[in-house]
């Protein structure tokens, strides 16, 4: 049975077809992309309470207005995700337990404070950024339902980044204590928003026993971190001449015979303790996510009760 599984599958997979919930797949796959899903709609959930910290302090309605409708986004893609997740034969529940007791990850950069109005812009330009950059690829992964989950994400992590450069343009372009705001929020969240890509791919920070090499032979993954980094690097650097702002990098500099930007070692011992628990913000997200979840409660059993009493209705 083993063998006619991993011979369909390895034929889809070398055709470059989707593979879908109805068809048999490795146990080593479905495991990957559970694991990889769920981390990924954590990070959407998590990821509403950086920049949530500052909707009832925007600086006008517009901007207000403009945040809040860009946190409920991350709620409805940590939705799309998680129903994907579903599609592999895990239950939310169960998923939501393992991100509240530690057993599953979500993405260091949102272990980080947000600490003034810039760092709205700084998020929605470097984070949503960042985002993009490796979510565009996660468009074609070989597992359909993320696949297409990826396709509705990207097209609203796009307006994210905009309106993240909009926030920025306008702070770089207003007073002396406005641009020293976008400043510092710039140079605050640019190395974080590097590490995002993952643990290098050679070389003695890599990671002990990394998915790289596996995710692209299963077209999970399309490029590596590094290539993925390199790609966000190339792209930003100009977008942050354009703001006028500098990135905090004394080695970024263009390399005329490579055709990118180089720049400089980026602090891995950082990175590995952020993921350990030991950023700035773990406990306070875990905590703060743990109280939401109990406060809903009553939420979800009211609807349980309410489906229960739709179903029993219907067998009438
Ligand atoms: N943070 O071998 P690899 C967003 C872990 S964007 C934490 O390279 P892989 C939008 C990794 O899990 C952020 N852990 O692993 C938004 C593995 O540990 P494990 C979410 C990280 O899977 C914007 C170990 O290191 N995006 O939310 C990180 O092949 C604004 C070895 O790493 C996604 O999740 C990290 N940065 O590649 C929301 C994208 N990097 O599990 C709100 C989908 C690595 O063995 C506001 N995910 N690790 O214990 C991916 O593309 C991949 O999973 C990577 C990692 C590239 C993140």
């Amino acid at each position: 049975y083993t063998d006619v599984v991993q011979e369909y599958f390895d034929g889809l997979i070398g055709a470059d077809k989707r593979i879908e919930p109805r068809d048999a797949m490795p146990e080593g796959y479905r495991k990957t992309l559970i694991r990889q899903i769920a981390q990924h709609a954590h990070s959407e959930i998590i990821g509403m309470q950086p920049e949530a910290n500052w909707i009832s302090r925007a600086p006008s309605l517009r901007r207000k207005a403009i945040l809040m409708a860009k946190v409920q986004d991350e709620a409805g893609h940590g939705l799309y995700l998680y129903s994907a997740a579903e599609t592999l034969g895990v239950d939310r529940e169960e998923l939501l337990d393992k991100l509240h007791n530690g057993q599953q990850k979500y993405s260091s950069i949102f272990n980080y404070p947000t600490l003034t109005w810039a760092d709205a812009g700084a998020i929605g330009w470097l984070v949503d950024g960042a985002a993009i950059m490796n979510q565009v690829p996660l468009c074609r992964c070989s597992y359909g339902p993320y696949a297409r989950a990826m396709i509705r994400v990207c097209k609203e992590e796009s307006f994210h980044q905009r309106q993240g450069f909009e926030i920025l343009w306008t702070l770089s372009n207003g007073t002396e204590a406005q641009k020293a705001m976008a400043q510092d929020a710039a140079n605050r969240w640019w190395w974080p928003s590097l590490m995002m890509f993952g643990p290098p791919d050679t070389g003695e920070a890599a990671a002990p026993g990394g998915h790289t090499e596996q995710n692209m032979a299963w077209g999970i993954k399309r490029f590596s971190n590094d290539d993925l980094r390199q790609k966000f690097v190339d792209m930003t650097v100009p977008q942050a001449q354009k703001l006028g702002l500098t990135l905090p990098d004394p080695d970024l500099a263009w390399n005329e015979e490579r055709g990118h930007w180089d720049f400089g070692p980026i602090d891995w011992d950082e990175f590995w303790r952020v993921l350990k628990g030991d950023g700035p913000c773990n406990e306070q997200r875990i905590t703060h996510r743990r109280t939401a979840h109990e406060d809903g409660a009553w939420v979800r059993e009211a609807a349980n009760a309410y489906a229960a009493k739709a179903a029993a209705k219907q067998e009438v």
